[in-house]
């Protein structure tokens, strides 16, 4: 792939859209460096550009089919303004087959309230030592001395405190363990069906007086628009590390909001990651259509003791305020997707967001 991307560089400028268009479709497996080698020429030095330009012309045509193959079923900052449509995709996959549901952690009735209101909090389902477990792995990847210069480590934007660290399933053993209990990737098949892996993990910390909010919004509106997530057949599991009070920024919840699609207003800026995971100002609902969500379905602040789990639909519109309290709130969030809902080139038309925050090669549970 290597030789493939300096030879191409060669002839085309880096910025070109045509080279880029190029780069994309072999990081994406489309074009196959043995493609490239039975063009007449190609293993040839004085390999000239008429051949290459039959090339781009042939990838570019192929690229735009697939493009089209993969339809936006939920377009959003197209530039027009906000609209609320409803959810075109199931809420339990798992019942869409026809067959047996999975079994599970999930009674049926759980599984009924989920498909309603959108999540299911479920109190002290981690004993307090296997919390402890998790805090005392979380503060050795804290002495970690590269982890704060990481770009998987994010800081808050009015502080040095760290607001969230990215990929800890991939820094670490004990949540590479987390990930795969059945506590949650079972109850993710109960809703999703599977194969599923996971999509991202992250931790958010709220530190007292310190931690700041987390405005509305829909994770799956920015996983569309920004990673390329075709339909909402991915869940998020946040399991409390400590305990969440009316006080410490406990998240809030829509009930019922899962089911409406807001297209927030705006076009995503490049590289809106940088500044977004720090406070978001594109894909941000409109007061219209919260109102109205809220207006409907009120909102829930589920709290509990840490070991608790909060399990929520990727489209339920949810949000946190700022602790202004001196008790810490850090939450862990681990989200499944299914292989079949694996990313494609983001609907906003720009580069994907790195790895670390919508993975593209993540093996299956
Ligand atoms: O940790 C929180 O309170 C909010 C988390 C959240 O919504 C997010 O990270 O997208």
């Amino acid at each position: 792939m290597k030789t493939v991307c300096t030879r191409l560089r060669l002839h085309l400028k880096h910025r070109n859209p045509v080279y880029r268009g190029i780069a994309a479709l072999i990081r994406t497996g489309r074009l196959q460096k043995r493609s490239l080698n039975s063009v007449p020429g190609w293993r040839n030095t004085a390999w000239n550009t008429a051949t290459l330009g039959f090339i781009v012309q042939r990838t570019l045509q192929r690229s735009l089919m697939m493009t089209a193959m993969i339809s936006d079923m939920y377009p959003s900052r197209t530039g027009e303004s906000a609209t609320m449509t409803v959810r075109q995709d199931p809420v339990l996959w798992s019942r869409q087959a026809g067959t047996a549901e999975p079994e599970g952690p999930l009674s049926a009735d759980k599984l009924d309230q989920f498909d309603q209101q959108g999540f299911l909090f479920l109190p002290a389902v981690f004993s307090t030592n296997e919390v402890h477990e998790l805090l005392l792995e979380l503060a050795r990847l804290g002495e970690q001395p590269d982890l704060r210069a990481s770009p998987e480590c994010i800081i808050e934007p009015r502080s040095q405190a760290v607001r969230s660290i990215f990929n800890v399933h991939r820094r670490s053993q004990v949540f590479a363990r987390l990930v795969a209990d059945a506590r949650l990737s079972a109850a993710a098949a109960q809703i999703l069906g599977s194969p599923l892996y996971v999509h991202q993990s992250r931790v958010n910390f709220k530190p007292g007086f310190h931690g700041e909010e987390f405005y509305w919004h829909s994770d799956f509106e920015t996983w569309h628009v920004e990673d390329g997530m075709p339909r909402m057949r991915a869940i998020s599991f946040s399991l409390l590390l400590t305990a969440n009070n009316q006080f410490n920024g406990p998240l809030m919840v829509v009930p019922g909001s899962h089911r409406q699609f807001v297209a927030c207003v705006g076009r995503t800026p490049a590289e809106h990651f940088r500044q977004s995971l720090r406070k978001q100002e594109y894909g941000v609902p409109d007061d219209e259509s919260l109102t109205t969500l809220i207006t409907t379905g009120g909102i829930e602040a589920p709290c509990g003791p840490a070991g608790s789990l909060l399990i929520f639909d990727c489209n339920l519109m949810h949000g946190s305020a700022g602790n202004l309290s001196p008790w810490p709130r850090s939450n862990v969030f681990i989200v499944f997707n299914h292989v079949d809902n694996r990313l494609v080139d983001p609907f906003c038309g720009l580069p994907p967001r790195p790895d670390y925050i919508a993975t593209r090669n993540e093996g299956a549970l």
